[in-house]
C-alpha cells in the first residue's frame, strides 16, 4: 500500500546539516517580507502598469488580504489555486496565504480545464484566483470547474468578478482593523518554515504533471543564494514579462530575490519588445529573465533599435536551451551580459556567474547554486560516467525536493533510493563544475520553455474514436527551439483539424495541443516493444524537410 506524503522528508541528520550550514534560517517566506518591509518600507516594491506599491504597501495588503482569507474559512494547509497574470495581486495574495499557512498552487495563464481540475482535483482546493482578461473568460472556465470539483468553495477574481467574489471585496471584509489587529489575528496562525509553503507545478513526462512541494526554508535558500549570486540590490530594478508563478521569474533569482534585495518588480502582462522596451527604458530596468525564443525575438527588435535598453545590465535566458552564436550575439546587440539559467521547479538551480569568461557564459548553462548541489551525471546504469562525459544528470541538495506530493508510485522512480532526483536530462559537467545540457530522455517536448508531457496530450488523442495509437514527440526548431508533431494511427480518416479541435474542447493548454499530425499505418516499436520515438522524431524531420 503506497503511503502518500505530501512532503518527502529530508532524512534529519541531512535537515540538521542545511540547518547548522545556515542554508535553512527557520524564516517563512511572509516573514521575508515583513523583515524586509521593516527595512525599507518606502522602497518600490512593485509596478504594475500605473500602479506602484512600496514594501509597506504590500506587507499591509498582504495582511488584509490574509484576514479576509480567515473570515472566509481558509486555514493553514488549504490549497488555493492561483491562476493569474502577471499582475500586482499575485503577490499580495501569495503572501497572504503564506502568513496564515495555507498553500498556493501554481498555475500557468495558459492553462484551461483539463489542467486547472487536475490542480484542484489533486490537491482538494477550496479557492481558485483568477483575473478579469481581455484575452480569456477565466469566470466562465471557474464556472465549469464548480459544477465538476466538488471540493471549490470560492472563485475570486481580480477586476470585474462577474458572478464570483472580487478580491477587493475580500480585503474590504477585513478592512478598518489596525495593523496591531490585524497581526493579533494571523499570529495564531503563522505556519513553520518547515512547513509545505507552495505546490509548483513540473513540466512532467508520465500522465498528467505532479506538484512539487516546496517548503519555506528551501525556497528561501535557494532566494537568498541566486539573490547573492546575481547581485541584487536595493537598486535592482527587475522586469518581469515570463508568467510570474513560474519558478524562474520567481524564484532565480526572480520576484522573490528582488524582494529580499529591496529592490523594484516591474510587471508586465505581454512580453513582446513593443512592450517590454518601453518599460525598461521607463522604469530604468537593469536586470530581466527571458526564454530562449523571447531572447531572440527580443534579439532581432533589439538589431534595429536597442536605445530603450541602454539600462539593462543582465539578460538572463534559460527554461531551454540558448544556442551559442544567440548567446554570443546578446552583448554585441542588447549592450548587456548574459546570464545563462538551467533550472527546474524540483529544486537545483545553475547559473553563469557574472565574473565568467565569455566563452563559459555562452557554452556553458552554468554550475549549481551551491557547493552542496551534489550533482551525478550517470549513465542508464546509473553509474557515474567520466568527468566531461554524458550521461543522465541526478541532483539533490538543500533546496531539491526529495519526492513530489502525493505520488509515491511516480517517486520511485523519479528518485534514486538514496534521494536523488533523476532530472531526465542529459548533460555533461566539466571538472569546475559546470554543465551543458545536451539533451533529454524524458519524455517530454521544451516548446520554447513551455513543458509539454508526451503521455498527456497522448492520453487525450486516445480517447478520440476515430483513434487507434497515438504518439507525440519533438521537432527541432529554429525559433522555439522544438515544436511537437503528433503521429496518429486512426480507425477512420479524420482531418488533423478535427483533432486539434477535439483536444481544445477538452480543455487543453493551447501549447499542448500538437503543431503538426502526422498519420501514419502502425507506430514503429524498439526491440523491447515500446515505442520508436527516436524514429519517430527522424521521420517528422524528415517529412519537416520535404515540405520546406
Ligand atoms: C525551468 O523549470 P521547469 O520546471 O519549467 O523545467 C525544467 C526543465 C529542465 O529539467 C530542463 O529540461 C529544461 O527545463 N531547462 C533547460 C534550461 N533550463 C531549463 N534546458 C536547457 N537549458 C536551460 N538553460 O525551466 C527553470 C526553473 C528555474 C530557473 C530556470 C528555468
Amino acid at each position: 500500500m503506497c503511503n502518500e506524503l505530501e512532503l518527502t522528508p529530508w532524512p534529519e541528520h541531512v535537515a540538521q546539516r542545511y540547518l547548522d550550514l545556515g542554508y535553512w534560517q527557520g524564516q517563512t517566506i511572509g516573514e521575508m517580507l515583513e523583515e524586509r518591509a521593516a527595512k525599507t518600507p518606502n522602497n518600490t516594491a512593485i509596478v504594475c502598469g500605473s500602479r506602484s506599491l512600496s514594501y509597506h504597501d504590500v506587507l499591509q495588503a498582504s495582511y488584509v488580504l490574509a484576514v479576509g482569507f480567515l473570515a472566509n474559512g481558509i486555514k493553514a494547509k488549504d490549497a488555493v489555486v492561483i491562476q493569474l497574470p502577471n499582475v500586482a495581486e499575485f503577490f499580495t495574495v501569495c503572501f497572504a496565504l503564506f502568513h496564515i499557512g495555507a498553500r498556493p498552487v501554481f498555475a500557468l495563464p495558459a492553462h484551461r480545464f483539463s489542467e486547472i481540475n487536475h490542480l484542484i482535483e489533486s490537491t482538494q482546493a477550496v479557492g481558485y484566483v483568477i483575473a478579469e482578461d481581455r484575452d480569456f473568460d477565466y469566470r466562465n472556465l471557474a464556472q465549469q470547474l464548480k459544477s465538476t470539483a466538488m471540493c471549490l468553495k470560492h472563485v475570486w477574481v481580480v477586476g470585474d468578478p462577474g458572478p464570483w467574489v472580487a478580491l477587493s471585496e475580500l480585503s474590504a471584509q477585513a478592512g478598518g482593523r489596525d495593523t496591531a489587529q490585524l497581526l493579533n489575528q494571523l499570529n495564531e496562525h503563522a505556519p513553520s518554515a518547515r512547513d509545505l509553503a507552495m505546490l509548483q507545478l513540473s513540466g512532467g513526462s508520465t500522465g498528467l504533471p505532479k506538484l512539487i512541494p516546496r517548503t519555506h526554508d528551501d525556497y528561501l535558500y535557494s532566494v537568498r543564494a541566486s539573490a547573492d549570486i546575481c547581485r541584487l540590490t536595493e537598486g535592482s530594478v527587475y522586469l518581469s514579462v515570463l508568467p510570474v508563478a513560474h519558478n524562474f521569474s520567481l524564484s532565480s533569482p526572480g520576484s522573490l530575490g528582488v524582494f529580499y534585495a529591496g529592490g523594484c518588480v516591474v510587471l508586465s502582462r505581454y512580453a513582446s519588445a513593443d512592450v517590454a522596451f518601453p518599460l525598461i527604458e521607463k522604469h530604468r530596468v537593469n536586470l530581466a529573465a527571458v526564454v530562449p525564443s523571447l531572447a531572440l525575438a527580443w534579439l532581432q527588435s533589439a538589431r534595429k533599435d536597442a536605445r530603450q535598453l541602454e539600462s539593462l545590465e543582465v539578460l538572463q535566458v534559460g527554461g531551454a536551451k540558448f544556442n551559442e552564436a544567440s548567446a554570443r550575439s546578446v552583448r554585441l546587440i542588447m549592450g548587456c551580459q548574459l546570464q545563462q539559467v538551467f533550472g527546474m521547479a524540483e529544486g537545483l538551480v545553475c547559473y553563469t556567474r557574472w565574473y565568467d569568461s565569455e566563452d563559459l557564459i555562452c557554452q556553458t548553462q552554468g554550475r549549481a547554486i551551491s557547493i552542496d548541489d551534489e550533482i551525478r551525471v550517470v549513465d542508464d546504469l546509473d553509474q557515474e560516467v567520466a568527468v566531461g562525459e554524458v550521461g543522465h544528470l541526478l541532483t539533490r541538495g538543500p533546496y531539491t525536493i526529495r519526492g513530489y506530493y502525493k505520488a509515491a508510485k511516480h517517486n520511485q522512480n523519479a528518485f534514486t533510493d538514496d534521494g536523488f532526483y533523476r532530472t531526465g536530462d542529459v548533460v555533461r559537467q566539466s571538472e569546475m563544475g559546470y554543465v551543458v545540457v545536451e539533451g533529454r530522455a524524458k519524455d517530454q517536448i521544451n516548446r520554447g520553455g513551455e513543458k509539454i508531457a508526451a503521455q498527456e496530450v497522448e492520453a487525450h488523442l486516445l480517447v478520440h474514436a476515430a483513434v487507434l495509437d497515438a504518439a507525440l514527440v519533438g521537432v527541432a526548431d529554429e525559433y522555439l527551439g522544438e515544436r511537437s508533431c503528433a503521429f496518429v494511427v486512426v480507425r477512420e480518416p479524420i482531418r488533423s483539424m478535427s483533432l486539434k479541435m477535439f483536444l481544445h474542447e477538452r480543455g487543453l493548454a493551447q501549447y499542448k495541443i500538437p503543431d503538426r499530425i502526422e498519420f501514419v499505418d502502425y507506430l514503429p516499436k524498439t526491440a523491447v516493444g515500446k515505442i520508436n520515438k527516436l524514429l519517430l522524431r527522424q521521420m517528422a524531420e524528415q517529412a519537416q524537410n520535404e515540405r520546406d
